[in-house]
């Protein structure tokens, strides 16, 4: 599909500031890609489609986890993770978003997973790091990210795990797994 395509089925989901966001991140991925030799129009299209689901109705997007197969456990964990799964099954459906690289980018932009994939790894961290964030060590991830992918996702991860329990937030499990696997991996 086309930028101007997917930015223009994007925009109608998303608040202004929101998409601003989006565009922010289309951005990073775009650059993150070249540096470490993932494919752009994926990253491209996994960025602009990102937060399909954001704005959906809490119940619409329950709905979608307790019937298309998604693991169940998310609904008993913060709401906020589930816009990525949802998204995923809304833009096959909804905007003919077939490419399984690009569908598993978007689900796992928010919690992560073991063995996350190049274009996996690209989306989250550029979600983490577009320009549009502002918040205590985004400057930090931001440096590390011109030399260290990985490094960079983990001090990101680490971040976000330690925002969450500083606001005694449960943290969905994946994350933790998210977190070891990418320090068992860590080379030296
Ligand atoms: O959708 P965005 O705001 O652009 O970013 P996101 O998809 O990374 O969503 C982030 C929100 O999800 C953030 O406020 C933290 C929250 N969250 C809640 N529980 C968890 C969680 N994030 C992770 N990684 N793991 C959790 O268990
Ligand atoms: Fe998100
Ligand atoms: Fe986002």
């Amino acid at each position: 599909m086309e930028r101007e395509r997917a930015l223009q089925l994007v925009k109608k989901q998303l608040t202004e500031h929101r998409y601003q966001h989006t565009l922010g991140v289309m951005e990073t991925a775009i650059i993150l890609a070249n540096r470490y030799g993932a494919d752009e129009k994926k990253a491209e299209l996994a960025a602009i489609f990102h937060d399909y689901a954001k704005f959906r109705p809490k119940e619409e997007m329950k709905d979608i986890i307790a019937a298309k197969g998604f693991p169940q456990d998310l609904l008993e964990y913060n709401a906020e993770l589930w816009h990525a799964p949802v998204g995923t099954y809304l833009v096959e459906k909804e905007a003919g978003i077939s490419d399984r690289d690009v569908l598993d980018a978007i689900r796992y932009h928010t919690s992560g997973r073991p063995g996350m994939t190049l274009l996996e790894k690209i989306i989250y961290l550029a979600d983490y790091i577009e320009p549009g964030r502002h918040f205590p060590g985004v400057d930090d991830v931001r440096e590390m990210a011109k030399e260290s992918l990985d490094k960079a996702l983990i001090k990101a991860v680490q971040n976000t795990i330690v925002f969450l329990m500083k606001k005694n937030q449960m943290v969905y499990p994946d994350t933790f797994h998210t977190y070891n696997d990418l320090i068992k991996n860590l080379e030296d």
